[in-house]
């Protein structure tokens, strides 16, 4: 390893700030020594990853807000990775987050670090990962990952977290049937934030009874209320991460499934390294017109290159 990310690897291991910072920026733009800071990480740190995702502007950022300083309390000290909706018209929220959450910048028990998703070279999922890697080797109590559910990205969040929080908010209806398909297997639980607002209790009750449904006889998957603005509901939301990372703590087939997840993304991702559709696209304009064009062909050829 080279010497210098040694050094920065027992800084990070110390709680430096500094140092996590740059091993983010390393890890995240791939810069010398990236591969060597991956392989020193420590797979048994403690630090549990806690994923909170949900549609754009259900108040996640609010209810992680609310969360720190609830954490604060209980002398834990947290990590917190917001991975930005890489779509433009979010900017307005990226910047209400780093308002939101500023106030915590200065604070010893807390680091915030946000994440472009648009750059991510060789996939977000697999970025996520490393970065939650390398911040869990610093001693934090908890990671939280911050993710917009849109697309696939809730069901990536899953594969990383220890624990996953859905997000949901009264102004989509309170119908669940049309809840995206696969919510219910990725949320451990679920936090119903907005509940001053109208419909929320509608959405409550017809989750409360999705979960039952679900559950068939087991553990129901709990279906919490929040105000995220005024904290209400975040104690109890608080309590049933710790209850749930506990239980998970116990169950013996747990860790397995969830590296296996992880490897996959990360297999998945080296795999397609040095592939990017804009030049794919730029190829398969100049083949297209020839004689013969055969995309089977043109794909295997593509691929020995
Ligand atoms: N009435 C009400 N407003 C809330 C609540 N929680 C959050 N908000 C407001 O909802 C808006 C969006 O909150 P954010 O926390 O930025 O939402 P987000 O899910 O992080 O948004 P993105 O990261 O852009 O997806 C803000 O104006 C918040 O003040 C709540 O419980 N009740
Ligand atoms: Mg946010």
């Amino acid at each position: 390893m080279q010497p210098d990310i040694n050094t920065l690897h027992q800084q990070i291991r110390a709680g430096n700030v500094a140092a996590i910072a740059r091993g983010i920026t390393i890890v995240e733009n791939e810069l010398n020594g990236y591969e060597d800071l991956l392989l020193s990480l420590n797979d048994n740190s403690r630090a549990r990853v806690v994923g909170i995702t949900g549609p754009p502007g259900a108040g996640k950022s609010t209810l992680v807000n609310a969360l720190l300083h609830h954490w604060l309390q209980e002398n834990k000290k947290i990590a917190v990775i917001a991975v930005d909706p890489s779509s433009p018209f979010n900017y307005g929220a990226i910047l209400g987050d780093r308002i939101r959450m500023s106030e915590f910048y200065t604070n010893d028990n807390i680091f915030i670090r946000s994440l472009a998703s648009r750059g991510a070279l060789g996939g977000l999922s697999s970025k996520i990962i490393e970065v939650a890697d390398v911040v869990k080797e610093a001693p934090f109590d908890l990671v939280v990952v911050e993710t917009v559910g849109v697309g696939q990205s809730e069901v990536e969040i899953a594969g990383l977290a220890d624990c996953t929080v859905v997000t949901l908010v009264p102004e989509a209806g309170d119908d669940v049937q049309t809840l995206k398909a696969g919510i219910m297997e990725i949320a451990n639980i679920f936090a119903v934030n907005k509940a001053d607002r109208d419909g929320a209790e509608g959405l409550y009750r017809n989750l409360r009874i999705m979960a039952h449904e679900k559950a068939n006889g087991e553990q129901e998957i709990p279906v919490l209320k929040t105000i995220a603005t005024n904290g209400t509901g975040v104690p109890e939301l608080a309590r049933h991460i710790t209850d749930f990372l506990e239980v998970q703590e116990a169950i013996p087939d747990k860790r397995l499934h969830l590296l296996t997840e992880k490897c996959w993304q990360l297999i998945q991702a080296q795999r397609m390294k040095g592939l990017n559709q804009e030049e794919l696209s730029k190829q398969l304009a100049k083949s297209i017109g020839e004689p013969g064009f055969n995309l089977y062909a043109f794909t295997k050829n593509y691929l020995l290159k």
